[in-house]
C-alpha cells in the first residue's frame, strides 16, 4: 500500500513497483488520477491495482476505506507510509495556524493514523515492512521550516518508536529521507505559485521522483534479515537543507 500515490513519489513508486510485479493499493484523495493510475499500471504492466480514496486526515475514511478492502486485498505486507505536504513557508510569528494544523495533521496524524490500522495485521502474521517517507527537513531545520521541520523530525522520531515496538513482532520499519525532490511539493508548499515553485529547482539538478522510487524499491527487496533503517538521499549538488551548488545563468 501506498499512501498519496496520485503524484510526485508516490506515483513514481507505483509506477516502478508495478514493473517489478507487486499487487497494488494505491491510496490519496483525488479519485480521477488514481483512476488513470490504475488504468495506465494495468494496461502497461499487467499490474493488479486496487485504489482507496481518503484523506490520512480522517480517522474514519482512513478506517473504513481500509475495511472495505475485499478479502484478498487485506493482507498488505508493505506500507509506504508517504502522503504529506508542506504549507507555506514563513516564520514562527508570522505562520498560518490553518498551515501548521494541515502539516501536523497530514504528515504525523495521518501516517498514525494508517499505521494503525495496518500494523496489527502485520504484527499477526509476523512479517511486514513499514517504510515512512521523512526528509532532510527530518534532519535539519531550516529557517521558515518550522512546523514542517518539526512534523519530519517526528517521522524520524516515530520510525524508531515503530521499529522498538514492532521488533519482537519481526514487523520491518525503515525511513527514506529526500533532499530535493521536483515533484508538485513546493507548487503545493506556495499555493499554486508555480513561478516561485521553479525558483526552488533553479541552476541545479534535482532529485527526480523515480530516484526515491528506486531507494524505496532496494530497501524492501533487501533479504529477510536485512533491515535498511534510515537513509538520507541528496541531489549531488544539495549538501544540507540550505546549501546547493546553485550555477544561474
Ligand atoms: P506531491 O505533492 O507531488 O505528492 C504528495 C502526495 O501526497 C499526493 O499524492 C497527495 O495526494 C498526497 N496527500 C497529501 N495530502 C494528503 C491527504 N490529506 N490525504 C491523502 N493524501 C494526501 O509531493 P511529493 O511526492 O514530493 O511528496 C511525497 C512525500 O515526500 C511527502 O511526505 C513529502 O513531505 C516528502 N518529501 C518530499 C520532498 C520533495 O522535495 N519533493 C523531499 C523530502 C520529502 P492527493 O492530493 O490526491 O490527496
Ligand atoms: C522537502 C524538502 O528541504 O523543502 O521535504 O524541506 S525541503
Amino acid at each position: 500500500m501506498i499512501t498519496g500515490a496520485t503524484a510526485g513519489i508516490g506515483e513514481a513508486t507505483a509506477k516502478l513497483l508495478a514493473e517489478n510485479g507487486y499487487r497494488l493499493i494505491l491510496t490519496g484523495r483525488r479519485k480521477e488520477r488514481l483512476d488513470r493510475l490504475q488504468a495506465a499500471l494495468q494496461m502497461e504492466y499487467q499490474a493488479e491495482v486496487w485504489t482507496l480514496v481518503f484523506d490520512v486526515r480522517n480517522l474514519r475514511q482512513v478506517e473504513n476505506a481500509i475495511d472495505s478492502l475485499p478479502e484478498d486485498w487485506k493482507e498488505i505486507d508493505i506500507l509506504i507510509n508517504n502522503a504529506g505536504l508542506a504549507a507555506g513557508l514563513s516564520s514562527v510569528q508570522e505562520g498560518e495556524i490553518g498551515d501548521w494544523e494541515q502539516m501536523i495533521d497530514t504528515n504525523l496524524k495521518g501516517l498514525l493514523y494508517v499505521t494503525r490500522k495496518i500494523s496489527p495485521q502485520m504484527a499477526e502474521r509476523h512479517s511486514g515492512h513499514i517504510i515512512n517517507i521523512s526528509s532532510i527537513a527530518g534532519k535539519e531545520t531550516y529557517p521558515m521550516g518550522n512546523v514542517y521541520c518539526a512534523t519530519k523530525h517526528a517521522v524520524q522520531s516515530l520510525t524508531k518508536g515503530m521499529r522498538l515496538d514492532m521488533l519482537k513482532h519481526g514487523i520491518k520499519v525503515s525511513s527514506v529521507a529526500p533532499g530535493a525532490v521536483n515533484t508538485e511539493f513546493s507548487t503545493v508548499r506556495f499555493k499554486g505559485d508555480s513561478q516561485r515553485a521553479e525558483k526552488v529547482y533553479e541552476g541545479f539538478v534535482p532529485l527526480l521522483a523515480r530516484d526515491i522510487a528506486e531507494t524505496i524499491l532496494f530497501v524492501i527487496t533487501r533479504p529477510p534479515h536485512v533491515n535498511i533503517d534510515d537513509v538520507l538521499v541528496m541531489p549531488a549538488a544539495q549538501a544540507s537543507s540550505r546549501d546547493f551548488d546553485r550555477k544561474l545563468s
